[in-house]
């Protein structure tokens, strides 16, 4: 197909404050919810690599805005870590401000735009224990959080955002049982994912507080960042088929484009809440926090879409009201180390959607990436990890942008996500990601592989076509 983006789309990448500081108890840093299931359970990780390595990002910052600059990268976005900002009582932990200060610092020195995610995934341990995103109270701490960063940083940072994929933790660990706790209780999983989205707003809100008091850059924007791909279902859909597309595209994705862009729920599904017991717990008042959620613009993170169809059985194991299944496309290519289906198109589809039902919000793709299992076995002579399964990726991924952009999405770049290899949760090193291979053996020694040549020269020639 071949691509050419406007001159002024940009180039970045993502990645996270737990999957690439590692000094988890370095630092003033307290425990969070991946520290306590690494101690209590450090065989679920994959080659019981658990949560306290990342990358070395800690020390190995100033290395690395170095690279992302040499790449021509113009942007990058990570998280701060709760745990590292603020003490069990709430208070600034100085050498966390410190880290972040010198972050901040490097990125500058480097020409680098760094966007501040606040939460991704890491929940401090001291409120997981008082009952995490299911405890209201967890929503006003995350609100003092956000102030405290917007307090601290908002001169320094132009591009904020709330969480990043506020719908996983709901899912994983609430509903589908597969991380700590392991919970498979869809009722609860409501409860966390309407808790988070109230907590999404009251940051939203803080951050407007912020600005009026002139604590904010002057260009300061907020966002959010999820995972919206908009699913699909069979060629001949059946009524129920199209029924389950409606509550899925309705929880994972309308549910939050509703709040970000016009700031309330979508009515239909918390009808369909209603009528099949499943509502979660709302208080008088909700109505107007909801109101304080929308942003300035959107990133979204596409790895592959969801396929979806009528449920086979109305209820789960544990009684509750279940709107779909999911299915395997026959069509499908996948990433097999992943279990992922790769479906560039997905991306064009939704800026259609954007386009189409949300026409006023821009957004930019805030990650994208393709993991690959042991990939040594890729290395040539010169031991340069040989990735072009990752380059043709990230091309069908442009080429997809491009056309979207053409057809009237407003898409303004494309961050790819782990540049750098990362720790990715329970699957440890599993899987890499990068641009630039991490060697866990050599003090995580960093190599270009043959896709970061490839993203230099491809981000130059789009700047000077
Ligand atoms: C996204 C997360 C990232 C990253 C990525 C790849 O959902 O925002 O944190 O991990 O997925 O997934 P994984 O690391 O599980 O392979």
């Amino acid at each position: 197909m071949g691509f050419q983006l406007p001159k002024d789309f940009f180039f970045g990448a993502a990645m996270s404050g737990p999957q690439t500081e590692g000094a988890y108890n370095k630092g003033g840093k307290i425990r969070n919810v991946w520290d306590l299931w690494s101690d209590e359970r450090i065989s679920d990780f994959h080659n019981r690599v658990g949560s306290y390595v990342g990358n070395n990002f800690y020390e190995k910052y100033e290395e690395d805005f170095k690279s992302f600059k040499d790449l021509q990268l113009d942007s990058v976005r990570t998280s701060m870590q709760w745990s590292r900002l603020l003490d069990e009582n709430e208070n600034i932990n100085m050498e966390g401000v410190e880290f972040y200060n010198k972050v901040i610092q490097s990125a500058k020195n480097n020409n680098i735009e760094l966007f501040m995610n606040l939460y991704h995934f890491d929940m401090p341990e001291y409120l997981y224990k008082k009952g995490g995103w299911e405890n209201r109270e967890t929503v006003e701490a995350f609100a003092n959080y956000a102030k405290a960063a917007f307090t601290t940083f908002g001169k320094e940072i132009k591009y904020w955002f709330t969480f990043n994929e506020p719908i996983v933790e709901p899912d994983q660990r609430y509903r589908h049982g597969l991380w700590y706790p392991f919970l498979k209780d869809a009722k609860r999983g409501m409860n966390v994912q309407y808790n988070i989205s109230l907590a999404h707003c009251l940051a939203v809100g803080e951050f407007y507080k912020a600005k009026e008091k002139g604590l904010l850059h002057e260009d300061a924007q907020i966002g959010l960042i999820n995972c919206f791909a908009p699913p699909y279902t069979k060629e001949n859909p059946s009524a129920e088929d199209l029924e389950a597309l409606r509550m899925e595209d309705g929880i994972n994705n309308r549910w939050w484009l509703d709040i970000a862009a016009n700031g309330k729920l979508p009515e239909d599904v918390f009808a369909t809440l209603k009528e099949v017991d499943m509502l979660p717990e709302m208080r008088a008042g909700d109505s107007e926090i909801f109101k304080l959620g929308k942003v300035d613009w959107l990133g979204f993170n596409y790895y592959h879409p969801s396929r979806i169809q009528a449920p086979k059985e109305r209820f789960d194991e544990n009684g509750h009201y279940k709107f779909s299944d999911t299915y395997v496309w026959k069509d499908a290519k996948m990433n097999v180390y992943r279990g992922w289906e790769i479906y560039p198109k997905g991306i064009y589809d939704f800026g259609m959607k954007m386009k189409n039902e949300y026409p006023h919000l821009k957004f930019f793709i805030a990650e994208n990436g393709m993991g690959v299992e042991n990939e040594g076995r890729f290395k040539n002579e010169d031991g340069e990890i040989q990735d072009d399964y990752r380059i043709e990726f990230v091309t069908e991924h442009l080429e997809w942008i491009a056309k979207s952009i053409e057809d009237g999405a407003q898409c303004l770049g494309y961050h790819y996500w782990g540049l750098i290899d990362n720790w990715s949760w329970s699957n440890g090193f599993k899987n890499r990601y990068g641009f630039i291979e991490v060697d866990l053996t050599n003090q995580y020694k960093r190599t270009y592989k043959k896709s970061a040549h490839w993203i230099k020269e491809t981000i130059e020639n789009n700047k000077s076509n």
